[in-house]
């Protein structure tokens, strides 16, 4: 599939659907290349195999973007996870650039270099001191081909504005995400008035990403285009929600459930929920459709086939599935060929198969 590789904001503009990657750190850290916590990024540098082929996977799932593996690659965040690699920061973002890069030209895709929320701002709320780690990340960035920005996982808006005025004084396209809730970020700011912040920031695309399940994530979209649609203001609408259901999480999301973060896969959104949800979002009017942690390449895929339509085109990772299981029908057994159709796994309700597990919890802090 050969795609055409023009502006993110051009093809926004123009209407088009474009599908987001996944989340890398959580599902690199499953496979042994990151530890949990700081989210290690050294793994750009110290297994850049490894990167890249998860870069890969969600290429060939359909992803129109890859976003560079640097979260948490602000200097304070390297410094507080004792970097004992000695690694640094410009290492670690211009490898990630190139990964990226590499991958992306592999099957034209986007690339997007990314920013998130940093740890001086808790400490001292500094706008200078914190704006200065985004213009260090920036300026390595810059060093590298970049089609574009995202400032993502910013519990706070007016971090998240700060994020943005800095990555635009590049001069390109800037998405930026917020891991809030229908509530509003952490000082109660509603999801509306945050995204009127980001805009008046200077941000192209707003929206979530991670800490809650799909049908949070676009009521909140939703809260964030009726608060710029009242404000006059016009900007794209991005989603990324992790890919697990949190139905019991409220303003801090799954990091208050007591599976976090090493237990999470009874919670698991199946590629089924993921049509729903990729459904859902495009009807709400959101353009820019991707995941975040617990998003892998078989929901990236599952984003593709629901809008293939919209989008008029298949993704080469389908060459080996078939829409709605159509495949099955060429499995040996009779009651498994008999599952090659729509209805069967939009109305199946997956059993988790552990006797002694509730179906919800009681999440930490709420
Ligand atoms: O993983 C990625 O690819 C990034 N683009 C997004 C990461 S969202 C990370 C969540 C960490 C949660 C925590 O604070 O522990
Ligand atoms: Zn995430």
């Amino acid at each position: 599939m050969k795609r055409n590789k023009r502006d993110i904001l051009e093809r926004l503009n123009a209407g088009e659907v474009i599908v987001g990657d996944g989340g890398m750190v959580l599902q690199l850290e499953r496979r042994g290349y990151v530890k949990a916590g700081p989210w290690t990024p050294e793994a750009a540098v110290e297994h850049p195999e490894a990167v890249r082929q998860l870069h890969r996977e969600f290429l060939r799932a359909g992803a129109d973007v890859l976003q560079t593996f640097t979260f948490y690659c602000s200097e304070d965040k390297l410094e507080l996870s004792g970097n004992v690699t000695n690694i640094t920061g410009a290492q670690i973002n211009e490898a990630a650039c190139d990964l990226a890069r590499e991958v992306a030209d592999e099957g034209n895709a986007l690339v997007a270099g990314c920013v998130s929320q940093t740890l001086i701002y808790l400490e001292n709320h500094n706008e200078a001191e914190v704006k200065s780690l985004f213009k260090k990340q920036l300026q390595e960035f810059l060093k590298k081909d970049i089609d574009f920005f995202i400032a993502e996982f910013f519990r706070y808006a007016e971090e998240a504005a700060w994020a943005v005025e800095v990555l635009k004084t590049s001069g390109k396209t800037v998405g930026a995400t917020m891991c809030i809730s229908p509530h509003g970020d952490v000082n109660g700011l509603p999801p509306g008035e945050c995204a009127v912040r980001l805009v008046k920031a200077g941000a192209d695309i707003v929206g979530v990403n991670c800490h809650l399940d799909p049908t949070s994530c676009i009521q909140t979209v939703k809260l964030m285009r009726e608060g710029l649609e009242k404000a006059g203001l016009k900007a794209h609408l991005m989603i990324q929600p992790l890919g697990c259901h949190t139905p019991e999480c409220n303003l801090t999301g799954y990091i208050s459930l007591p599976e976090y973060p090493f237990a999470m896969e009874c919670r698991t959104l199946t590629r089924w929920d993921v049509h729903k949800y990729a459904r859902e979002a495009y009807e709400a009017g959101i353009r820019y459709i991707g995941g975040c942690c617990g998003f892998e390449a078989y929901h990236i895929r599952a984003i593709s086939e629901e809008l293939r339509a919209e989008k008029g085109c298949l993704p080469p990772a389908s060459e080996k599935h078939g829409l709605w299981g159509e495949a099955l029908q060429m499995h040996t057994k009779p009651w498994v060929r008999a599952r090659a159709q729509r209805k069967y796994w939009q109305d199946l309700l997956p059993a988790s198969g552990r006797p002694k597990c509730p179906s919800m919890a009681t999440p930490a802090d709420e």
